[in-house]
């Protein structure tokens, strides 16, 4: 076990079964004319982690442990889509309408891509997932299981949404989860502090949180 410093206390972490799950660093996201900008979001704010994120990825692969990348996503004839998410937000665009990185968080559209700098390599894990979580309606658990992962380091966007309900998910199925605080964002920075304080209040009642250097400086 490597000890991390981390709030609300250190977080043992066992190389060998621990994975990196990049959370839905999407054009959609990120980048203007996608699902968060037609929700009327600014989303400049969300491009400041990308260094960050990379930071992390990179960290994972010099060190042979597993990253997980995820995307919100849904079946180009919404199939996956219910149709009370399809309705919600009023927004100039909906999930599954055109725009102008093609239709909005649809498998395979430009838009719905992970952005170049958090790019999945190779035999890495994406998990395309239909809602906020990453254990919802995936195999993912399945998969964790088979390949004796226990712990999960967590980035991404946007903290209170998908970040946090994905360490919630893995939260109640047993696994140890790390959620590191410069390599996640969200469009409105107070909700980013909140999901941090509920996820590490109560001894961790949800799991534990560090900033990077913190994660650098302890495995090396
Ligand atoms: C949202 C996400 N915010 N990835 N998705 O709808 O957090």
């Amino acid at each position: 076990m490597i000890a991390i410093p981390a709030a609300p206390y250190p977080y043992a972490l066992p190389p060998g079964k621990t994975a990196l799950v990049v959370i839905d660093m999407q054009r959609d996201f990120i980048e203007p004319g996608g699902f968060g900008h037609a929700l009327g979001n600014d989303v400049s704010r969300l491009e400041a982690i990308i260094p960050t994120v990379a930071a992390l990825i990179a960290l994972f692969r010099a060190k042979g442990w597993p990253v997980i990348h995820t995307r919100e996503s849904h079946k180009p004839d919404l199939s996956d889509l219910p149709p009370a998410k399809r309705a919600r937000g009023n927004g100039a665009l909906r999930i599954g309408d055109e725009g102008p990185m093609g239709r909005i968080l649809i498998q395979g559209e430009p838009g719905n891509a992970i952005i170049d700098a958090c790019a999945p390599r190779e035999g890495e894990i994406v998990l395309d997932k239909p809602g906020k979580g990453m254990f919802c309606k995936t195999d993912i658990h399945a998969t964790l299981d088979r390949l004796g992962i226990t712990h999960l380091v967590f980035a991404g966007v946007t903290t209170e949404v998908c970040v946090q309900t994905s360490m919630r998910e893995a939260n109640d199925r047993g696994f140890e989860g790390l959620l590191i605080t410069d390599a996640t964002d969200s469009y409105f920075p107070e909700f980013k502090t909140a999901a941090i304080a509920m996820i590490t209040a109560q001894s961790a009642i949800v799991g534990w949180a560090t900033p990077l250097a913190d994660l650098q400086g302890a495995v090396g």
